[in-house]
């Protein structure tokens, strides 16, 4: 068995990214060691080309289902089934992403659209069931996606919703889960993915760091989000966070489905200056931009005089649950989605985001500090979070590790 890597290797310090220098380093990875992902031993190795760590297989050759513990059976979830979609919801809502005051609450209507843009496959959305009593205890999505990397267009599946029931964790069933959707995401003949994490294993593209903009900051602060800042006072708080009432941008208005085409414009054309991006067609523009109530909102602006269209800006809405709060049960969060501002300042821009979420009565407005996001987030009175987000490649190694600024992807 090689060594690992002792945190006492000054060496290391040096030549290894950020990420590399936590604790995670020293720790052994069985399962992410055998899969072709950049691994943290070739980090900085720039012998080791960019691209494909493995070449596709015949498809005849693609192994048979992973074989779950004898408990437990595979079954593909329809996600268009009423039922079967509140018992991926319960699943998530009681066990999916938390810390120690907040569960991520993502919405029915949301997993149905976050699960159903063009060219989904059903088979991509697996779930884990107890033989005897036939509950489900776990589940792992994926969806399509072309995404770039530098000049190369690639077909991936974005891997999101991984949850294995609190009683069964630390059990190797996730190792499992992953298995069964790369196999299924394969035998359509797709070879690499995309996906994010709060936690770090081999190897990250790059880090993020989520920042928040207070928009009802009494109530942040009652729930334990944030915390009243030296020698301010709540009225100070409330005072700072104030917004105008409606936006100030003149000609500032909702997407409409007749917009999908110039809207698809201008996100293309914004979008290529990143390392690492969507290609979004305008099918997919209008799946994950065009507005749908309390999931996606998407906001640009049409001159006044010209009627021409020159900028915009979006967002998605994911509640969180307040664990162990009697009196309010949920913090209602925008989450930045993909904003291009050719002619208002992105900063005059985002501020009209704020204050159209503000008028959602939405609670907080998140953001990581991808794309150019970093210029406007303290002026604009984000704070910076305490969240980390690791974005990760499958089966693609690149060279470097990327900036967050590099990066034109958000994921759900
Ligand atoms: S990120 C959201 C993940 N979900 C949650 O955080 C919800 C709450 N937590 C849980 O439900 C469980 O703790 C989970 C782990 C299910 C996360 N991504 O079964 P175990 C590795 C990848 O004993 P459990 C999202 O959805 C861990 O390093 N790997 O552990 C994107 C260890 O491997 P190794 C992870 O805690 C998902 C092994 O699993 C993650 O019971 C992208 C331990 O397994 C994680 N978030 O279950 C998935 N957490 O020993 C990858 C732990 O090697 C997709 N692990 O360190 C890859 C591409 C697939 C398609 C390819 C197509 C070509």
């Amino acid at each position: 068995d090689p060594k690992p890597v002792s945190k006492e290797d000054s060496s290391l310090d040096t030549i290894v990214p950020r990420f590399q220098n936590s604790m995670s380093v020293s720790k052994r990875h069985t399962f992410w060691e055998t899969q072709p992902v950049g691994q943290f031993k070739d980090v900085g190795d720039s012998s080791l080309p960019e691209g494909p760590i493995m070449l596709p297989i015949p498809l005849s050759e693609v192994p048979e289902p992973y074989n779950l513990p004898s408990p437990y059976e595979w079954t593909t979830c329809d996600m268009e089934s009423e039922e079967t979609c509140n018992e991926v919801y319960t699943l998530l809502m009681n066990n999916y992403v938390e810390d120690d005051k907040f569960r991520l609450n993502y919405s029915k209507k949301f997993l149905s659209w976050a699960l159903h843009p063009p060219g989904y496959y059903k088979s991509w959305h697996i779930g884990v069931r107890a033989k005897v009593s036939k509950k489900l205890v776990a589940f792992i999505t994926g969806i399509p996606a072309r995404v770039r990397v530098r000049g190369e267009v690639l077909k991936m599946a974005e891997i999101n919703f991984l949850c294995v029931h609190k009683k069964l964790r630390l059990k190797r069933l996730a190792p499992g889960m992953i298995k069964e959707v790369t196999r299924r995401v394969c035998l359509e003949n797709i070879w690499q993915a995309t996906y994010t994490a709060g936690v770090v294993f081999p190897t990250p593209i790059t880090t993020c760091q989520y920042w928040h903009r207070s928009l009802n900051p009494k109530k942040l602060i009652d729930v334990g989000f944030s915390t009243l800042g030296a020698r301010m006072t709540m009225s100070r708080t409330v005072k700072l966070y104030k917004l105008p009432d409606s936006p100030v941008t003149p000609g500032f208005r909702k997407m409409e489905l007749h917009d999908v085409p110039v809207v698809t414009r201008l996100l293309k054309n914004y979008l290529g200056q990143f390392v690492v991006a969507p290609d979004f067609d305008e099918d997919d523009v209008q799946h994950w931009l065009l507005p749908i109530e309390s999931v996606v909102d998407s906001y640009l602006v049409e001159s006044p005089e010209t009627h021409e269209i020159t900028d915009f800006c979006s967002f998605y809405t994911l509640p969180s649950l307040i664990l162990g709060n009697q009196t309010c049960s949920t913090l209602k969060a925008a989450y930045s989605y993909y904003n291009v501002a050719t002619k208002t300042p992105l900063l005059q821009l985002m501020n009209d985001a704020l204050i159209v979420a503000k008028q959602k009565d939405l609670d907080v407005f998140n953001a990581l500090d991808v794309m150019e996001n970093k210029s406007f987030l303290e002026e604009l009175k984000f704070v910076l979070g305490g969240g980390q987000l690791h974005y990760y490649l499958y089966n693609y190694r690149v060279r470097n590790e990327l900036k967050p600024s590099e990066l034109g992807l958000v994921l759900l």
